[in-house]
């Protein structure tokens, strides 16, 4: 690879993806491709601090893969793997561990959120999500992390903890920046925009899927939650629910917040649901039939996975022995 800075992200495969991870890290992801070495991980470590269906755990990890690659990005490119296959997370993670506080993990919104919503399972990796998660940026040497921003708060911690081993002996990571959408950094829930799309909602009349059709997208559109007053307006505090669907529409056609709210003056919120809804539609058709062929084709997608295990191995390990040489881990 030749020197360019490094991006790292990755998702979870659990649940349905939805256009929330669409808008605010993935087509970020694809823009930047070109300019950046690449790494971006399929996060099935993450995703068993909630109890998860084994088989299906398996199945998406897979989906999410050929999902990533139908949604455009390269992988003569960028290197993509699974979480697990580089042991290195960890083992950093571990090693990050003893640099992070209880405190600050307890003080962590994601942690106080999921401890409310899965009370029954309060267990110690999701506390320690933010430090495998600094673990996984740590390692690459990461320069930018596109995320959406439910994830600054982690971005943060993943920085301090880098600035504190970093005092403690000398520079050994690089200080990562979180990266932003312009537009849809924090796609909301249609039936209540004051809260993030999610994957996991209790209602998924409020997410919309990255595998969903036609008809159930113009569906979800329609009943997204406006106002009354009937102007087409971005004005995200006074206006949510339609800010929230310009934002969509943004994201789904290229066009300004502008460009999107002159194509709808004077228009009525029943058309400017159904734009919505076909604007999305539309690009997602071709993605989802993508994905498909991709998934029919298991053999490509293991070599895909097999040679970003190796590559992001290679990478993974070379901070990782740095790391381990300076705490004093004796190494043959
Ligand atoms: N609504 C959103 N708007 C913008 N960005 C978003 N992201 C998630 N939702 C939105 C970004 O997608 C990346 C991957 O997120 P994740 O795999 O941690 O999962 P999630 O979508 O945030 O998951 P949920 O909804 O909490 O469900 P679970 O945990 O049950 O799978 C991140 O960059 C995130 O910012």
């Amino acid at each position: 690879m030749e020197e360019r800075k490094i991006l790292y992200s990755a998702i979870q495969p659990t649940n349905n993806l939805t256009i929330g991870n669409y808008i605010g890290p993935i087509r970020n992801w694809i823009a930047l491709q070109n300019d950046y070495n690449c790494f971006f991980a399929v996060a099935n470590m993450h995703a068993i601090t909630l109890r998860q269906v084994p088989a299906e755990l398996r199945q998406k990890t897979l989906e999410v893969l050929a999902l990533y690659i139908a949604c455009g990005v390269d992988p003569e490119k960028c290197v993509m793997y699974v979480q697990s296959h580089v042991p290195a997370h960890a083992e950093l993670c571990w090693v990050l561990n003893t640099f992070t506080y209880v405190g600050e993990m307890e003080r962590m919104t994601q942690f106080k959120d999921k401890s409310l919503r899965h009370a029954e399972n309060i267990n110690m990796g999701l506390m320690d999500y933010p430090v495998l998660m600094a673990a996984d940026i740590l390692l690459y040497q990461t320069d930018v992390v596109p995320v959406g921003l439910d994830q600054r708060q982690h971005v943060e911690i993943a920085r301090d903890i880098a600035q504190r081993f970093n005092n403690a002996f000398t520079p050994t990571f690089k200080v990562p920046e979180a990266l932003y959408a312009k537009v849809g950094a924090k796609i909301n829930d249609l039936l209540d925009p004051a809260k993030k799309m999610s994957k996991s909602a209790e209602n998924p009349n409020g997410s919309i899927f990255l595998s969903d059709d036609k008809d159930t997208i113009i569906r979800k559109c329609k009943r997204a939650v406006t106002d009354s007053d009937a102007e087409i307006k971005f004005d995200p505090e006074k206006k949510a629910g339609v800010s929230n669907l310009l934002s969509i529409y943004s994201a789904f056609t290229g066009k300004t917040i502008a460009a999107a709210e002159a194509d709808f003056a004077g228009k009525g919120y029943g058309e400017f649901k159904l734009a919505v809804g076909e604007a999305v539609a539309d690009k997602l058709a071709p993605i989802q039939t993508e994905q498909a062929r991709l998934l029919a084709d298991k053999t490509y997608l293991e070599g895909v996975l097999r040679s970003g295990a190796e590559r992001a191995a290679r990478a993974a390990n070379k901070t990782l022995s740095k790391v381990y040489k300076k705490i004093g881990f004796y190494q043959l």
